[in-house]
């Protein structure tokens, strides 16, 4: 509850400073919005960016993810990110389609949508937040999806709240392989943070 009022003034925030360009389905709460923020709450979300892995069509969000898209963390990344460095935010109701692959040369990885976190826990369980938001065998080394493979998930992302796009495979989170994932109830789509 507190954290999912967090989110709210978050984006109520965000709305009232006008600070974001990325494209925004509706925005009802911006005349409710109090007209003052504070800036570090600004400082903090960032500018929100719609990069070309991040496409919108109406309603239907397609993330495109590649893990090992780069060396960073011996290949341990989503698209060249870690430790919840960027954060995906999709609108509330929307169909994500996630094509992920897997460019790391020497391991497997999965992924999937669990509960927000700050610092990734040693282990985190296999279960995903939305229906169908996680990829086959999550937690198999030999076989969740290997180099050089692909998959794609979809889900309905139904819940506004903070959620955390995440591997599976033991030690992997933790070392590091996990973004924020938002599930805004603003309608806030794209990309913030270290880009
Ligand atoms: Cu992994």
């Amino acid at each position: 509850m507190k954290r999912s009022a967090f989110a709210t003034a978050l984006f109520l925030g965000l709305a009232a400073c006008g600070g974001s360009d990325s494209a925004e389905m509706d925005t009802p709460a911006e005349s409710a919005a109090p007209a003052a923020a504070p800036a570090e709450t600004e400082a903090m979300s960032g500018e929100m960016t719609m990069p070309e892995w991040f496409t919108m069509d109406g309603s239907n969000v397609t993330l495109d993810i590649t893990a090992g898209a780069t060396d960073k963390g011996n290949y341990w990344n989503y698209n060249g990110y870690q430790f919840g460095e960027v954060t995906i935010t999709v609108p509330v109701g929307a169909n994500v389609t996630v094509n992920f692959s897997n460019n790391d040369p020497n391991m497997a990885h999965s992924l999937g949508i669990s509960a927000g976190f700050e610092t990734a826990p040693a282990m985190v369980d296999p279960v995903a937040v939305f229906e169908g938001a996680i990829t086959a065998n999550p937690t198999s080394m030999t076989e969740a999806t290997l180099p050089g493979q692909s998959t794609s998930i979809s889900f309905v992302a139904s819940e506004a709240g903070e959620y955390s796009m995440v591997c599976y495979i033991a030690g992997h989170a933790v070392s590091g392989m996990w973004l924020h994932f938002n599930v805004s109830a603003e309608g806030e789509a794209g990309v913030s943070g270290a880009m």
